[in-house]
């Protein structure tokens, strides 16, 4: 049976590779993301809308107007984040920092904490959650993105606990290296220094990360994958990349 798939931060990368391998399996489906107009571009027959994670106003409205289009909300995807900078602690201005913690933390909480009731109440659903390898191996430079991501593994394991019983499962998907858009927000812009990330190694696809999230999604109701720590076969940690020619 189609279910309805709510997928946050799917004009881009791994949120519309997610949103268009659910759409492949029939599930209906409501995308949000500030850019709303590269939404249709997407999947064309999805519900979607303007979603800003940082503003409860908009996290509401988005949530109201998908429950209304599609009904209640059986797989929430919380993909929308973003690394701000290089900052290493010690430089930090904190505005980089509060735009992480606000979207990557603050933002998920928002979105999840006004589904989750209703998945409670009804016994089932699945809150998948888009963590990274920086949550599990912190880096120079990246200490509050890395931070923020490891702030998701206790919030998914608290939530795992409080819906025990309910028949809500929790997923995190962790994963090292993609190719998306990632790098150019970054780095605000500067795609040659983005294209760098890249270059000479095979990251991950979109649609790799896509793929884990299906498989959590597309097991029985009694199983639950916790978390699926996934990399290139080329990257062993945040700085143990091979490259070709070194
Ligand atoms: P992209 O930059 O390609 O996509 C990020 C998405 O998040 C965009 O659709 C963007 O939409 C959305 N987004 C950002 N801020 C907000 C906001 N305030 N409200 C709503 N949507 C927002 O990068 P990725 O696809 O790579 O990133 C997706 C997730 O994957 C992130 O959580 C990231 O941390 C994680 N990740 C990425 C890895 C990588 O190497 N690429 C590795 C591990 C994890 P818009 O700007 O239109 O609002
Ligand atoms: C993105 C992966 O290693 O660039 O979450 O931080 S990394």
């Amino acid at each position: 049976m189609s279910r309805h798939v709510v997928v946050t931060g799917a004009s881009s990368g791994i949120g519309a590779a997610c949103a268009r391998a659910f759409a492949r399996l029939g599930d209906r489906l409501s995308l949000g993301a500030r850019r709303a107009d590269r939404l249709p571009s997407v999947v064309a027959e999805a519900h979607h809308h303007e979603l800003d994670v940082t503003d409860p106003v908009s996290v509401a409205g988005f949530l109201d107007a998908a429950v209304a289009r599609h009904g209640p909300i059986d797989v929430l995807v919380n993909n929308a984040g973003l690394a701000r900078g290089t900052e290493k602690i010690a430089e930090g201005t904190g505005e980089a920092w509060r735009e992480m913690v606000e979207t990557n933390v603050l933002g998920l909480l928002e979105v999840t904490r006004r589904v989750l009731p209703q998945m409670i109440e009804r016994r089932g659903g699945h809150v998948v959650v888009i963590g990274s390898i920086a949550g599990h191996k912190s880096y120079a430079g990246g200490g509050v993105y890395c931070g923020s991501k490891r702030a998701l593994q206790s919030i998914c394991e608290a939530m795992r606990i409080e819906t025990l019983g309910t028949g809500v499962r929790v997923t995190s998907v962790d994963p090292g290296m993609v190719e998306t858009e990632f790098s150019l927000v970054r780095f605000r812009g500067d795609a040659a220094r983005a294209a760098k990330v890249y270059q000479g190694t095979r990251p991950l696809t979109a649609d790799d990360v896509a793929d884990c999230v299906v498989f959590a999604a597309t097991r029985p109701a009694h199983v639950d994958i916790e978390t699926i720590v996934v990399m290139p076969t080329d990257q062993a940690s945040p700085h143990h990349v091979h490259r070709a020619g070194s």
